[in-house]
C-alpha cells in the first residue's frame, strides 16, 4: 500500500500541502485533507487569485469557481461565479453531498450556500482592490480576459490517503477582469479536476478556455488508465493544448497540469513560459518542484 502523497499547484500550494499532510498522516480521507488544504489557501488574503482577497472581474466583483471529486465513489460537485462566500470549495462539497446535481452557478449557488449556513462577506481587501486597479485593462480595446503573469492562478490539490483512495479539489477566483458570469475550467469536472481511484487524479491551472477546449484533466486521467505515467499523461495534455493553440493561431497558450496515480506516483507539465511550480507533501517532508515546460512542436 502506498503511503500518503499530496500535491498542489503553485508556490502557495505549499500552504495547502502543509495543511493536508498531517491529516493524511492521521489517516483522514483524501478528500477531507485536500479540502482542508485548499481552504487554507482560500483563507489567505495575500493570494490574489483564490477565495478571500481574490481579484475582481471586469466590474470589480469577485466571482469564485470551485469543484471537488472523490476518487472512490466518483461523487463530485461544483460552484461557479459564486459571490460573497469565501469557502467556495466547501460549498462545492455540499453540492456533492446534499444535492442530486454536480454544478450550481451564480445566484443559485449563493442561495444554496446561504441555506447551508455559509456566512456572506465581502471578499475584497484594500490590497486586492489596489492590485485589481493596477492590472486593470486601461484601454477599451484591451480584452478583459487578457492574461498576464499577475492575474491568474488556481489552487488544485490532489491527495492519496493511506487507504489508497484519491481525492481532489480545485478552487479559484479565476482570471481577473473576466467578463461577469464567465466560468473557467476550475469548477468543471473533467476540465479543471478529475479523480478516479481506478486510474488517477489530475488538476489544472492556467487559462480556462484553453483547458476546457482540450478536455484537460479527463484526458490526463484516461491516459493514465491506458498505462501512461502521471508525468507522461500531463505532457500529453500540454502537447494537446499547444497543438490546439497553434492550430487556432492563438499561441502561446498558458496551461499547467499536475497528476497523481493510485500508486503514489505524480507528475506535472506546463506550456512554455508558464513557469509552473507545485508543492509536494509526503512523509519525508514538503518540497517545491518545477514542472517540465513543453514548447509547441515546430510546424
Ligand atoms: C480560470 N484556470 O479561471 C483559471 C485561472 C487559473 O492560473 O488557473 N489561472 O481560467
Amino acid at each position: 500500500m502506498p503511503d500518503y502523497v499530496v500535491i498542489a499547484t503553485w508556490p502557495f500550494g505549499r500552504t495547502a500541502v502543509t495543511t493536508a499532510a498531517p491529516l493524511l498522516e492521521q489517516g483522514k480521507p483524501a478528500l477531507d485533507a485536500a479540502l482542508a488544504g485548499a481552504q487554507a489557501v482560500e483563507d489567505g488574503p495575500n493570494t490574489h487569485s483564490v477565495g478571500f482577497g481574490g481579484l475582481g472581474n471586469a466590474i470589480g466583483t469577485v466571482q469564485l469557481d470551485a469543484c471537488v471529486m472523490d476518487g472512490r465513489t466518483l461523487a463530485c460537485g461544483g460552484v461557479a461565479a459564486l459571490e460573497n462566500v469565501r469557502h467556495a470549495a466547501a460549498v462545492a462539497r455540499r453540492v456533492m453531498e446534499k444535492t442530486p446535481h454536480v454544478l450550481l452557478v451564480g445566484a443559485g449557488a449563493k442561495q444554496f450556500a446561504l441555506a447551508e449556513g455559509f456566512p456572506l462577506q465581502t471578499l475584497l481587501t484594500p490590497e486586492s482592490v489596489a492590485e485589481w486597479e493596477k492590472v486593470r485593462p486601461k484601454k477599451k480595446e484591451e480584452k478583459t480576459t487578457a492574461v498576464t503573469p499577475d492575474n491568474h492562478d488556481t489552487v488544485a490539490v490532489l491527495a492519496l490517503d493511506k487507504k489508497g483512495s484519491l481525492g481532489g479539489v480545485c478552487t479559484t477566483s479565476g482570471l481577473s477582469h473576466k467578463l461577469p458570469g464567465r466560468v473557467g475550467d476550475s469548477p468543471l469536472i473533467g476540465a479543471g479536476l478529475f479523480v478516479d481511484d481506478t486510474a488517477g487524479a489530475a488538476g489544472a491551472t492556467g487559462v480556462g478556455e484553453e483547458i476546457i477546449r482540450a478536455g484537460g484533466t479527463l484526458l490526463i486521467v484516461e491516459a493514465m488508465r491506458s498505462g501512461k505515467t502521471p508525468q507522461e499523461a500531463c505532457e500529453l495534455a500540454v502537447r494537446r493544448v499547444n497543438a490546439l493553440a497553434v492550430r487556432r493561431g492563438v499561441h502561446p497558450a498558458q496551461a499547467a497540469f499536475l497528476a497523481l496515480d493510485p500508486k503514489g506516483r505524480f507528475g506535472a507539465a506546463c506550456t512554455a513560459r508558464t513557469n509552473f511550480e507545485y508543492a509536494v507533501g509526503r512523509p519525508a517532508g514538503v518540497e517545491l518542484l518545477k514542472a517540465r515546460a513543453i514548447e509547441p512542436d515546430a510546424k
